[in-house]
């Protein structure tokens, strides 16, 4: 049986999965049950409100949305749902990833996305956020962040001559 997944990983287009799998990633890594989905503010809106609007009674808790360019799939979905949405702006072709980055940072106060990194470095902290805030009450993922934390620094510390290897 396929567990129950607890934060919705989606984004705008296909074409942002080899960013948001960087979220993914993390999520696998730190033992964050998700499901992956394309829901796109443009092209598919009623999906996006649908998506939204189901999305705690579903059980999902966190919802981290992805896109690029005139990025309002993070902002949109906020609108729909009171769960914590983390938006991760897309590296865009045209604009390197500015437009993505102003279109999900600036909302209006009263609906909040939490917005983190241009590309794969804010998708993989989407996605440890993700866990974090699910380790809050969740005292196996709050674990696997303390191991996964300790082995970022032990690899730091064991690696200390940059020009070595
Ligand atoms: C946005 O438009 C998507 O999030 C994607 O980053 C961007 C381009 O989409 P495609 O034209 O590659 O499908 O909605």
């Amino acid at each position: 049986m396929t567990e129950q997944a607890r934060v919705g990983l989606i984004m705008g287009s296909r074409s942002d999965w080899p960013t948001m799998e960087s979220a993914a990633t993390m999520l696998d890594e730190l033992g964050v049950p998700y499901e992956t989905r394309v829901v796109s503010a443009h092209r598919t809106p009623a999906l996006l409100t649908q998506y939204a609007s189901e999305a705690a009674d579903r059980g999902l808790k966190v919802i981290i949305a992805g896109a690029g360019g005139a990025a309002h799939l993070p902002g949109m979905i906020a609108a729909h749902t009171l769960l914590p949405v983390l938006g991760v702006p897309v590296q865009s072709r045209t604009l390197n990833g500015l437009d993505s980055l102003l279109s999900i940072v600036q909302m209006p106060g009263g609906v909040p996305v939490g917005t983190l990194a241009i590309g794969k470095a804010g998708a993989r902290n989407a996605g440890i956020m993700a866990a974090q805030i699910l380790g809050l009450e969740d005292s196996g993922i709050q674990g696997n962040l303390e191991a996964f934390r300790q082995k970022q620094t032990q690899d730091v510390l064991d690696n200390p001559d940059p020009s070595a290897g």
